[in-house]
């Protein structure tokens, strides 16, 4: 039942998060890049349409889309800017770890809410001492009385400064190996202990908010530990089988817009007597984006489709994030040649996506984590 054409539904949801893109983004992508205004407003709009929270199931209030369509979405938003589409869909990660473990209380408390009100949250893991090297983390939580205590430090958290509630990922087994050693938490927003850092200086998806947030005697009722004690690596780490996938789709939309100003600017842009995009050089670096773009796009829709169809797509995830990053990166760098002086400027568009591509590169994971997911992976196929 392989198919790459998209049934009604998936048509009109395109197109819905297509129609969003241009007529409320891009007018006002510049001035969130240029300002790092949190776009508040456009998250609510969107919101009302149905394009923030597209995972949550039916049951509490979602619209209960698969990754695979999830995808689409995200594309779409990030052809128009990748900093809102990151401040929409950050929500998307806060809620995966629920996705995956969550009871049916949490689900309706936490979940339910989401779909209840423009509400934002955040997801939690990385510390100012260890980003990639998860098992490294420092934040502890200790169990008093049928409390838990969360203490520690976490960094460049997305939505940092907005989240109604937080995923927090902690250690609670300081001898256990990484597998069992953390317990991934949901905290309310407005916890006592809890301090929010200032506004992070980005250099791209400036639109985006990330902070550090600091965990202080911050208590946590028992009830919303997630899944079970111990559990919270695994619980972190499955939230990337269906986020990595969509934050891919993500670069797809950045390096599809690259393309397409390149190719309009190159088919007006004259020099030597006739348009740039009739000099080869300038054409093959076009040609390339489109390899990149539809294979990237390919390896999402593939690594989605495994997920909802309830294969592992741990593997697949990451090779759609590390190529989809990559093409992203290169894409917007090339861009940025085919406008020569126009492409350094901040009054054309693509200085602003090749800021904003670099860090496809860096979240979610880095690219070279992807290798060594993506690596592993191979041997054990082959051997
Ligand atoms: N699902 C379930 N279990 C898993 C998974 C998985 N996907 N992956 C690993 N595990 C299990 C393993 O099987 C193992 O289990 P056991 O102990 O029973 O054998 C256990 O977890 C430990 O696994 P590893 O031995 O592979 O662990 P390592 O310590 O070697 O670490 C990584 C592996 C891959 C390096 C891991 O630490 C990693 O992924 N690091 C990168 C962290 C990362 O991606 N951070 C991103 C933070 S969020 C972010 O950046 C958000 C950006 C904003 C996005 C906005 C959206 C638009
Ligand atoms: P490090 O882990 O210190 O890595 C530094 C360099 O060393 C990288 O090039 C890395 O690839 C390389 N490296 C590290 N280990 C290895 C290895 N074993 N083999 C080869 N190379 C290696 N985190 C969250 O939890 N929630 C969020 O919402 C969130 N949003 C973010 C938003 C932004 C804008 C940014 C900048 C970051 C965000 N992050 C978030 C954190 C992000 O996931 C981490 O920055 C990222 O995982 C890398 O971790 P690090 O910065 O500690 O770099």
């Amino acid at each position: 039942n392989v198919s790459f054409g998209l049934n009604e539904d998936q048509l009109a949801i395109q197109e819905l998060a297509r129609k969003f893109t241009e007529d409320e983004i891009i007018p006002v992508a510049a001035h969130h890049d240029r300002t790092g205004e949190y776009p508040i407003k456009l998250i609510r709009k969107a919101w009302e349409l149905g394009l923030v929270n597209t995972h949550i199931p039916q049951a509490y209030g979602g619209l209960g889309l698969g990754v695979f369509d999830g995808s689409l979405v995200s594309e779409e938003l990030a052809y128009g800017c990748s900093g809102i589409q990151t401040a929409i869909e950050a929500n998307g990660l806060a809620e995966a770890p629920l996705m995956v473990a969550a009871n049916d209380f949490q689900k309706k408390k936490y979940l339910g809410r989401m779909t209840e009100e423009p509400l934002m949250a955040a997801y939690c893991v990385t510390e100012p001492g260890a980003g990639s090297d998860v098992a490294g983390l420092q934040t502890k939580a200790v169990k008093k009385g049928d409390k838990w205590v969360i203490n520690g430090q976490k960094m460049w958290i997305t939505n940092g400064g907005h989240a109604n509630w937080y995923f927090v990922l902690a250690k609670t087994d300081a001898n256990a190996r990484a597998g069992s050693a953390f317990t991934g938490f949901i905290v309310d927003g407005n916890s006592k202990g809890i301090t929010v850092g200032r506004k992070e200086q980005n250099m791209g998806q400036r639109a985006s908010d990330t902070r550090g947030i600091t965990f202080e005697d911050v208590e946590v009722p028992e009830e919303n530990v997630l899944g079970a004690v111990g559990q919270g690596f695994k619980i972190a780490m499955g939230a990337f089988d269906i986020t990595r996938p969509l934050v891919a789709a993500g670069a797809v939309g950045l390096a599809r817009r690259a393309m397409v100003e390149a190719t309009k600017y190159a088919v007006d842009r004259k020099t030597m007597g006739k348009a740039i995009i009739d000099h080869q050089a300038v054409q093959f670096m076009i040609a390339d984006m489109a390899i990149g773009i539809e294979a990237s796009r390919a390896m999402v829709w593939k690594a989605g489709w495994l997920k909802d169809n309830g294969h592992r797509n741990t593997w697949e995830a990451s090779i759609a994030k590390a190529l989809a990053s990559d093409v992203a990166v290169k894409s917007a760098c090339d861009a940025v040649q085919v406008f020569g002086g126009a492409g350094f400027n901040t009054e054309y568009p693509v200085e602003k996506l090749y800021r904003d591509s670099k860090i496809f590169q860096i979240y979610e994971g880095t690219s070279q984590v992807q290798r060594l997911i993506i690596g592993k992976g191979v041997v054990d196929r082959v051997t």
